[in-house]
């Protein structure tokens, strides 16, 4: 072989290396596709969306969206979680200063269902709202 021949097919391979890779990799990433973020802060014996007023706010996700709830203790002296009961997901138990997450595909049908945290479930409650596409 030339050294030109030789060369061309140094290229072919790398290129068929590079494409097996690609297609290798693609369905892993569209199964992971990015979960919204939504941000909870405990205020006291509530909680808060990040930067907003309203306590043991409405949560509102489109029917079928990933969506990863972040929590943040922010409540000096109390260990709060987060739940959602019906969907049985929840959070480590979180100390003051610690956060958790629960990630979720929300259901394809509207409906709501109520989150809470555990050890104080009658007043740290709220609802998640499941919205049509
Ligand atoms: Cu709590």
């Amino acid at each position: 072989m030339t050294k030109v021949v030789r060369r061309h097919w140094r290229t072919a391979a790398v290129c068929a290396a590079v494409f097996i890779g690609i297609v290798a990799v693609l369905p892993l990433v569209a199964e992971r596709a990015p979960a919204r973020q939504i941000v909870l802060v405990t205020r006291g014996m509530t909680f808060v969306l990040e930067g907003q007023p309203e306590m043991n706010p409405i949560v509102r996700v489109t029917a079928g969206e990933r969506v990863r709830i972040v929590v943040r203790n922010e409540t000096p002296g109390m260990v709060h979680d987060f739940a959602i009961p019906s969907w049985d997901v929840a959070t480590r138990s979180l100390s003051n200063g610690q956060q958790g997450s629960v990630t979720f595909e929300a259901p394809t049908a509207p409906g709501t269902y109520e989150y809470q945290c555990r050890p104080h479930s009658e007043m740290m409650r709220g609802v998640i709202e499941v919205v049509a596409r």
